[in-house]
């Protein structure tokens, strides 16, 4: 990673945007089932002592509701409004790698952080011409896509939901599961898609440290990975799960930080990394984690949070990184939405995402489209 060039930076102005977004189809995890995203997103002006001005966006990745991790889109918005944006402002001018050791005091809040210090990131690359994927020291040019397939009623609906994301070309299904239909719906997926499908489970914390032998079972069918099937906290269960069961276990809600990554590395509860910046605090911190991975060994991919082509654009230019070896949940932003804000969607060829190159984040915005989803807008008093 190279350090921006441009010095630091004066925060101008603070837009908060809400925007509503329309899933295309209802997307059940074992935590619920939601059919519209309600998302944060973070528009910052900065201006630098000799009065260059760049503007920047982020993206928020919290959820309604705090389902998925103890973050929720309200609580996001009011914790940068009176603790965050205070905290960070009272310091002075700023670059994006001053804002996590300034909000380091402050607990938690990881989703609400991490979408201030990316739009700060975007702004100060924008200005500087540099494109995120140069500044992360990123090799790819494009990279492998993923998609994660919800839980269905049935398995008849699930496998012609399977074969139609196969027929578009994504190189890799990932199957929300939950206790119940897990085993029938994993090996009607496996025997659909056959043998040589790279293919993955997410669990979303819903089994128990008892489950081993249960878990046990899904070994027949060659899978990349069991994705978080414990409740956070438990690193211990994990560990022991890792230890009972042959696929390999993957963390994602348990991994806030690159400390707490380097524990569960440590006590074996974590043979593979999913990697999603908003949930660690940052794309900063993601980086953080991706080497601590890449030096011990731990295979890392890229997550999503059903981002926006905000998000999108910066993720894959983060799964552009070297030790990013497992396609990440970066599909094209018509696996979730019908039209995007962005004026150049992110699309999948030949199963592969491009890896944008245009300064900043790699995005630009369609304002009008994006004014026909604004739910609310406000300025915050600096
Ligand atoms: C995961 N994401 O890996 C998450 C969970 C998640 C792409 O599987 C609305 C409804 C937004 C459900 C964002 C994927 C969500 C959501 C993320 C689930 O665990
Ligand atoms: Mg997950």
């Amino acid at each position: 990673m190279t350090t921006s060039a441009t010095g630091k930076w004066t925060v101008e102005r603070v837009e908060l945007r809400r925007i509503a977004m329309p899933l295309v189809s209802p997307f059940r995890t074992s935590f619920g089932s939601q059919t519209d995203r309600d998302i944060l997103l973070v528009h910052v002006n900065l201006r630098s002592d000799e009065g260059v001005e760049t503007d920047g966006w982020g993206e928020c990745v919290a959820l309604s509701e705090p389902s998925y991790s103890p973050e929720y889109v309200d609580g996001a918005q009011h914790v940068i409004v009176h603790h965050l944006l205070p905290r960070l402002l009272a310091d002075g001018a700023l670059d994006a790698a001053d804002v996590a050791p300034r909000l380091a005091k402050l607990h938690g809040h990881p989703m609400a952080k991490g979408a201030i210090e990316m739009a700060i990131l975007d702004a100060q690359l924008r200005a500087s011409g540099q494109s995120f994927a140069s500044f992360l020291g990123a090799t790819a040019t494009r990279i492998p896509s993923g998609v994660s397939v919800g839980i269905h009623d049935t398995t008849d609906d699930l496998l012609t939901t399977v074969q139609g994301y196969v027929d578009e070309g994504y190189v890799r299904i990932k199957l929300k599961i939950e206790p119940g239909s897990d085993i029938e719906q994993v090996a009607a997926v496996r025997d659909l898609i056959g043998p040589d499908t790279p293919f993955q489970v997410d669990a979303n914390t819903a089994y128990r440290r008892t489950d081993g032998a249960h878990l046990r079972r899904l070994d027949e069918f060659d899978l990349l990975l069991i994705e978080q099937p414990l409740p956070e906290h438990d690193i211990i269960g994990h560990a022991r799960l890792a230890a009972e069961v042959d696929t390999p276990i993957c963390l994602d809600e348990s991994l806030v930080s690159v400390d707490g990554t380097a524990d569960a590395i440590e006590l074996g509860a974590c043979e593979i990394a999913n990697i999603k910046p908003g949930r660690v605090g940052g794309y900063l911190e993601a980086v953080r984690i991706h080497d601590l991975c890449v030096a011990n060994g731990i295979p890392v991919w890229c997550g999503g949070m059903l981002e926006t082509g905000i998000g999108r654009a910066a993720n894959a230019a983060l799964a552009a990184l070297p030790g990013f070896t497992l396609p990440g949940d970066i599909s094209a932003s018509t696996r979730f939405y019908a039209q995007d804000i962005v004026t150049d969607p992110i699309t999948i060829t030949d199963g592969h995402v491009t890896v944008p190159t245009t300064p900043g984040l790699g995005f630009d915005l369609d304002l009008a489209f994006l004014d026909s989803v604004t739910t609310s807008t406000s300025d915050v008093d600096l």
